[in-house]
């Protein structure tokens, strides 16, 4: 029998949320919009930049509402949720456009309210009051959604699957320390928080060296450990799986029993209110996917961000067979992926940046049959740091990006400080994006996987008007995004 995934009372409270957003939608039209995507992938500089060009009237001839001047006001409101962290947007504004600094990492959920006024398109509708649609900006964790699968497993199964990965490939040398005190404690031994939080150490170190290891960018549950939010050092984190657990129920009062027990925690306190609480009123979803960064690591980095994105946009699948349907009454109607930091590239590659994205996301989005309107890929910059030139160098016309390279940042032996431009020769991605997805047999010893240069610049510089006042952030296919997203919305 699988275990009992969700309550009546789970039910109940998403019902009743449901009811409540339904009512508050009557009176003021709202979407909820989720803003996700593994660590560093670029979620608090996409915000960032989307609110200051809708503020701020940003170049966005493809958003077409914003193109035939029916947008008459935009502003930030108050939020919604009290107790959700709000998405601290004038902060990370000040460094992106004064400092000129990337913001810093955040670490948790976050909100933010925008409001538009508009009038609407359709001749009818406007005989009516100007309508006004606010837009529920809610940043998260890619990692969390990771924590998916483990509402369906028990202790034993979490503890047989993740130390059966951690035997294999890659993991098996960075599990090693983790594995070898597995095997040295005693589980039935009676439960001592100080071995529980040695496991639970070497665990979490085991799972940190994968994230950081050039050879691949996986990402393994329990989300939290690397992504702790508010909860770090609380029993419901400090547990870890244990290897070869028997057949028999773990002795009353044993560290098995404790682990057991803190998993189960994990699960009930942890990732069920996250799902029942925030994810499950979602009604737009974008996922931000580093692709370049992956393809620069090379095909296994590749293959590993395609499992980890099929986990990803497993959540947002809505048939009965889910372990969601019971927990997300609320469907999720649009989802897109978008490949962040296009500027890193000259533009001739920008469209293939988007096939290698959509072929990393086509079995995943496959499975989770969505149809082509729910669902697209995109290749952006939420901040252009760029601008492209030629260079001339032996009779050819090289394609060239041109930036400020950040301090301390090298760029052929040449070390940057901060201030002096640079024209880069990004290199070009292959047009068929297979061979990435080759399995290591399959690939040739002499492949030509690109060689790409990508260099890390500031912030473009923003300029002003005479009388202060600033221009929007540059950007590549912001306003792509914006229909996509919520273009329908105010129609
Ligand atoms: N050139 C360029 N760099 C970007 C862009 N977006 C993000 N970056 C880079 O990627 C880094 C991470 O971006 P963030 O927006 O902080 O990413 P995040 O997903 O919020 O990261 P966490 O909060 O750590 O999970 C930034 O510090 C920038 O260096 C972009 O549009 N263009
Ligand atoms: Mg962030």
């Amino acid at each position: 029998m699988p275990p009992s995934l969700t309550s009546l009372t789970d039910e109940a409270a998403i019902a009743l949320d449901n009811l409540a957003d339904r009512a508050a939608n009557l009176v003021n039209p709202t979407i909820r919009l989720g803003v996700t995507g593994l660590s560093r992938a670029g979620k608090t500089v996409f915000i960032s930049s989307l609110v200051h060009n809708l503020l701020h009237g940003g170049r966005l001839p493809l958003f077409e509402p914003m193109r035939s001047g029916r947008i008459t006001a935009t502003r930030l409101e108050e939020q919604p949720d009290d107790a959700v962290p709000r998405f601290q947007y004038e902060d990370h504004i000040r460094a992106l456009v004064r400092e000129r600094v990337w913001p810093d990492s955040t670490r948790a959920i976050s909100e933010l309210r925008l409001t538009i006024e508009y009038r609407s398109a359709s001749g009818w509708n406007r005989m009516f009051s100007p309508g006004r649609l606010s837009i529920d900006i809610v940043d998260y964790p890619g990692e969390w959604l990771l924590d998916l699968p483990l509402l369906g497993q028990d202790f034993r199964q979490f503890s047989e699957a993740t130390s059966e990965l951690a035997r294999t490939g890659i993991r098996a040398e960075l599990a090693s320390d983790w594995l070898d005190l597995c095997a040295a404690i005693d589980m039935n031994a009676p439960a001592d928080e100080m071995v529980a939080r040695q496991l639970a150490n070497a665990f979490t170190t085991y799972l940190r060296a994968c994230k950081a290891d050039e050879r691949s960018l996986s990402t393994l549950p329990p989300g939290r450990f690397l992504m702790p939010g508010d909860l770090e050092g609380s029993p419901a984190l400090t547990f870890a799986p244990l290897v070869g657990l028997p057949p028999t129920r773990a002795p009353k009062g044993s560290l098995r029993a404790m682990m057991e027990r803190r998993y189960e925690a994990y699960k009930t306190v942890v990732v069920k209110p996250f799902f029942r609480e925030h994810f499950a009123r979602l009604d737009r979803q974008i996922v931000l996917v580093d692709t370049l960064q992956a393809i620069n690591r090379g095909p296994e980095a590749v293959q590993d961000l395609e499992r980890a994105l099929a986990d990803v946009l497993a959540c947002f699948r809505a048939g009965s067979s889910n372990m969601l349907s019971s927990l997300v009454r609320r469907r999720i109607d649009r989802v897109l992926v978008a490949a962040t930091k296009a500027d890193h590239l000259h533009h001739e590659s920008h469209d293939r940046l988007q096939a290698i994205t959509r072929r990393l996301v086509d079995r995943a989005i496959h499975t989770i049959g969505m149809s082509g309107a729910g669902i697209d890929v995109m290749a952006i910059a939420s901040v252009r740091a760029t601008r492209e030139a030629t260079v001339r160098r032996d009779g050819h016309d090289l394609p060239v990006i041109v930036g400020t390279p950040m301090e301390g940042e090298k760029v052929a032996a040449e070390r940057f400080d901060g201030k002096r431009k640079t024209a880069v020769f990004p290199g070009d991605l292959p047009e068929d994006p297979a061979a990435f997805f080759r399995s290591i047999d399959e690939r040739s010893d002499h492949l030509d996987l690109p060689d790409l240069d990508i260099v890390r610049f500031r912030p473009p510089l923003i300029e002003e008007t005479a009388d202060g006042v600033t221009l929007s952030v540059p950007h590549i296919r912001l306003d792509r995004v914006m229909q996509f997203l919520f273009g329908d919305r105010l129609a």
